[in-house]
């Protein structure tokens, strides 16, 4: 369905499992950080929610979204921490950098996942500017960084 017909954070289901043993990192990018503050804050408020004690929720800032594959890294290798959670907007430009971007960060984190065997969750908002940013970020299409949060905790099921 087109986004403009529907809140992005409307679920289909929610995460049912007991999370508070679960530790989790979330990396976010300062870059856009008038759009990736509401995503950290979205993603907190649903982890919290369901269940994830907030002393097991650690927050790592990484200077632009290019950087996110490396701070999910940072986490991952950690035995202790069960998943990561990656917040970042990249908005399109007069140039291609946002492709470059958004790919790099979509095999980074597929790569770390997989290598870690661990959920890295790909929060990434990716527009053609700053409005569709700001619609999905506590906006009128709900909040990527909520999804990511629910998304994290159903592959922890
Ligand atoms: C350089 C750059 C540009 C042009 N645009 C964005 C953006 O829209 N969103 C974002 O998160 N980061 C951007 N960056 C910074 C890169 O992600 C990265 O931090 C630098 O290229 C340094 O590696």
């Amino acid at each position: 369905m087109a986004s403009s017909l529907k809140n992005l954070s409307e679920f289909n289901s929610e995460p049912t499992g007991n999370y508070s043993r679960k530790k989790i990192g979330i990396v976010v990018s300062e870059w856009n950080e008038d759009i990736t503050g509401p995503l950290l804050e979205g993603a907190k408020e649903a982890l919290l929610k369901y269940g994830v004690w907030e002393n097991h929720i650690e927050v790592k800032l990484v200077p632009g979204s290019f950087e996110l594959s490396f701070g999910a890294q940072c986490f991952a290798k950690h035995e202790e921490i069960d998943g990561v959670i990656c917040l970042g907007c990249v908005i399109k430009g007069d140039t291609k950098h946002d492709d470059y971007i958004n790919m790099a960060v979509a095999n980074g984190l597929t790569q770390v996942s997989l290598k870690y065997d661990k959920p890295v969750i790909f929060g990434l908002v990716t527009t053609n500017d700053h409005q569709q940013a700001k619609d999905r970020s506590g906006g009128k299409h709900g909040n990527k960084g909520t999804e990511a949060a629910v998304t994290i905790l159903k592959m922890l099921d």
